[in-house]
């Protein structure tokens, strides 16, 4: 059979935009595919277009976030529904919006149930998947299959472990993956590391540092493989084992992205991260010391931010010379606490996904207008990225972030010209209108 699989573009570009990186649910599943006989192409819009007025298959699968849902519904709408299936975070939240665009949907993690599906075997319109239980019998994902990805890619996402015992009320993952980890085991990791083409890993797992014993067994392989240049997601708490974090620094790590979230401790309640303000600047203190790039990522609107604490936040990643920095609007993710909150409050105005990005307000926040969330955030993000913030670190010969910043400054300047006007706080409109 011949199958493709498309991963939609999004609205608008976001802060990682520059960095085509595809996600990995379509490859696993495009390579468990290929191994069966199946012919498979998958298309990641960010990286090349296909042409739809000369794409055919036997299957079209679509795998959707939040804020490409519209596109992907779209997309879906070029080819007969009995052909199109469906799924992804965005469509294992929402299946029943999802189904009346596809014949079929994922509910959860696709790879026990896609052969199935395919071939016929289950034919129900809504299909839950099952957890992979063990991720070492999984095939290494096949980076080959995405049309126009190229060898030596510039990073290539790498995934050691599913799921993650924390639920903060913002966060889609334990809805979608489970409180439960999973993990690989360190060998099979260390064996898809060496076989991969590519000037730098991103390890993809929403905290790579989950266990420890774990960690500690693949780093000491990644030293032993000389592997370098790469980046990880981990939660603060990692820095309280020094012994870990020197590991990591030997093994390679050149940066960490932190959900720092806030630096209002009564929103660091609300959002239930469980961590501190001062477990913030002791984290970043000890990447830091390590020569550790970080890349912190806050979250602002919770219902006791201000416009004051947007330029806290600010000031308080100058003052702790935070690399880099993402401030996302909080964004009611569908099947989160937040979403459910806010929705029984009425708060919610906007249902369009496209705005569903993170860099869109679409509630109404307590303490502040939507408008001046957002005006306060752009500015404050534009402060950051400023070119002469980014001169400043050219002169002092700190080329990797100078360059970082002057992306960052073209990235917001862009969002800023196409959303002058503010169109979705105007007016509501609904989530495929
Ligand atoms: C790597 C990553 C990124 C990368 C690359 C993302 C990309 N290409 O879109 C970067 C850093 C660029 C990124 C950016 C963003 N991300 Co991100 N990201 C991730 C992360 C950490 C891993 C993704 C991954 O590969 N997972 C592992 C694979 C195996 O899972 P999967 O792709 O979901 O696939 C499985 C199932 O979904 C299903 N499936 C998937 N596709 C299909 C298709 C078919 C046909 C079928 C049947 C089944 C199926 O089966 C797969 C195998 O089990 C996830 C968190 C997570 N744990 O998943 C967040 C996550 C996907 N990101 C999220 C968000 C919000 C964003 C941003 C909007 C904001 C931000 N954080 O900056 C942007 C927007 C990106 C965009 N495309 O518009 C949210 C999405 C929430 C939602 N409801 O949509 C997540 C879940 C994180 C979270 N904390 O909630 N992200
Ligand atoms: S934000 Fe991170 S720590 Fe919190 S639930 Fe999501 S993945 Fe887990």
């Amino acid at each position: 059979m011949k199958i493709v699989l498309i991963e939609p573009r999004s609205s608008e570009a976001n802060v990682y935009s520059k960095i085509p990186m595809p996600l990995l649910g379509p490859v696993y599943l495009g390579t468990i595919l290929k191994n069966r006989g199946h012919e498979v192409e998958i298309y990641n819009e960010d990286i090349q277009m296909p042409d739809y007025s000369k794409l055919d298959a036997d299957l079209i699968g679509i795998s959707i976030l939040t804020s490409t849902a519209k596109r992907g519904y779209e997309i879906a709408g070029k080819f007969p529904k009995e052909k199109v299936i469906i799924g992804g975070v965005h469509a294992s939240l929402l299946s029943e919006e999802a189904i009346r665009f596809a014949r079929q949907v994922v509910v959860g993690e696709a790879e026990e149930v896609i052969c199935d599906i395919v071939e016929g075997r289950i034919q129900d319109p809504i299909v839950r998947g099952r957890p992979v239980e063990n991720l070492d019998a999984l095939p290494h994902p096949d980076f080959s299959l995405i049309k126009g990805f190229k060898f030596p890619s510039l990073v290539t996402p790498i995934s050691t472990s599913r799921g993650c015992p924390f639920d903060c009320s913002f966060c889609s993952v334990t809805k979608m993956f489970g409180r439960k980890y999973r993990f690989r085991s360190a060998e099979d990791v260390m064996s898809e590391l060496r076989s991969r083409d590519t000037k730098s890993f991103f390890f993809c797992d929403d905290n790579f540092s989950a266990h420890p014993k774990r960690t500690r067994e693949l780093l000491n392989l990644i030293l032993k493989n000389k592997i370098k240049g790469w980046a990880c997601q981990v939660r603060c708490d990692v820095t309280k084992d020094g012994e870990l974090l020197n590991m990591m620094a030997q093994a390679g790590c050149n940066a960490v992205c932190v959900g720092f979230e806030s630096i209002n401790p009564k929103t660091l309640q609300a959002y239930d991260k469980k961590q501190s303000v001062e477990e913030i600047v002791s984290a970043i203190r000890s990447f830091h010391k390590r020569k550790i790039k970080v890349h912190g990522m806050f979250v602002l609107g919770g219902d006791d931010d201000s416009a004051k604490t947007v330029w806290d936040t600010l000031r308080f990643a100058i003052k702790q010379k935070i690399d880099t920095i993402q401030m996302t609007i909080l964004t009611p993710f569908p099947g989160t606490k937040v979403h459910e909150t806010l929705e029984a409050q009425k708060r919610i105005f906007t249902k369009d996904w496209n705005l569903y990005d993170g860099q869109h307000i679409v509630f109404r926040p307590k303490l502040l207008s939507a408008r001046e969330l957002q005006l306060n955030v752009i500015r404050a993000y534009l402060k950051f990225y400023s070119l002469s913030r980014s001169f400043s670190l050219l002169l002092k010969l700190r080329f990797r972030n100078a360059l970082l910043h002057f992306m960052g400054h073209s990235i917001v300047k862009d969002w800023v010209g196409r959303n002058r006007r503010m169109h979705w706080l105007r007016g509501p409109k609904t989530a495929c209108g």
